[in-house]
């Protein structure tokens, strides 16, 4: 078979690259929200962010999606989901079989694939392989004002690498179970009187609704969603049933919203 392809070299490659990632990372580097962490909870929060017009920056530590989507439940490839979330999975086209009445069963890959898909294709910014290991903080009044990036490789091989800064109106932890932003913001900045009781044990038909219903600002400038506010909030597990980790997806992405509107 013959096939005439475009003949690019080495030099144009590398800078073609070189430069587009560069104008992104000066672009976002002053953002309305950053959003740590591409499970559910995060990606659902990117897209409700981005549709509605916010410059919106999500970092994830690895080089995927998803978060826990991915691993299924015991690596088995379904995942339950539950009315009302359903419509937020059907708003990005993600297929669903109805098992009982308001009760779903999702593939895991369609979920994470799709889900990733709507977030990029509403505007909102992905970068993967980046870690936010600390945030950025102001007095007067006091407020979280942005995060501190390092890439996950440089931590990997235990470098001593500073950081680099991120400038934002609201930054959302959406890291699942460990809560990693709150956590390191509760310890470093204990003026923002943040205490973390953790996470209980499993009781799925409360955990879902109390999640959701906690889900939100924190201190100002810093929001929780997803499993970090079980974790932050000291509710109960669910297992893998994940309607509450899209709707609190959904609703921290309403609060910003309104937030970041009635400050401009
Ligand atoms: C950059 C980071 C950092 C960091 C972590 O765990 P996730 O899927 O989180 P959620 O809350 O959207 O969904 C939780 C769900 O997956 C789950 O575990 C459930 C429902 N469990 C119930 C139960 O009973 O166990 O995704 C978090 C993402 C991951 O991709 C991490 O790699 C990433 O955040 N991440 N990225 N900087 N410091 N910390
Ligand atoms: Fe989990």
């Amino acid at each position: 078979m013959e096939v005439k392809i475009k003949q690019v070299d080495e030099v144009r490659i590398s800078r073609y690259i070189i430069k587009e990632t560069m104008e992104d990372w000066y672009q976002f580097v002053d953002s309305d929200v950053v959003i740590v962490g591409a499970g559910p909870s995060g990606l659902t929060a990117a897209y409700y962010l981005a549709k509605a017009g916010l410059k919106t920056l999500l970092f994830e530590r690895r080089l995927s999606f998803g978060g826990g989507i991915g691993g299924g439940a015991m690596l088995f490839h379904k995942l339950v989901i539950e009315k009302p979330a359903d419509e937020i999975l059907r708003e990005v086209n993600i297929r669903l079989k109805e098992v009982e009445d308001g009760v779903y069963i999702v593939d895991s890959a369609e979920f994470m694939a799709k889900l990733a898909s709507a977030a990029i294709d509403a505007g909102a910014k992905i970068i993967h392989g980046v870690t936010v290991d600390d945030v950025i903080f102001r007095e007067n009044p006091l407020r979280v004002a942005g995060v501190a990036v390092e890439w996950t490789a440089t931590q990997m091989a235990s470098l001593h690498v500073d950081p680099i800064f991120i400038a934002a109106k609201a930054v959302v932890d959406a890291t699942g179970h460990d809560a990693e932003v709150i956590s390191v913001a509760a310890r470093k900045i204990p003026e923002l009187g943040i205490v973390i009781p953790g996470e209980k044990s499993a009781y799925s038909e409360k955990a879902e609704e109390l999640v959701v219903m906690n889900t939100g600002k924190v201190a100002e400038g810093l929001y929780v969603t997803g499993m970090a506010v079980a974790e932050v909030k000291g509710l109960p597990r669910m297992g893998p049933i994940f309607g509450a980790m899209v709707l609190s997806g959904k609703a921290v992405a309403e609060e910003i919203i309104k937030d970041v509107l009635k400050s401009t």
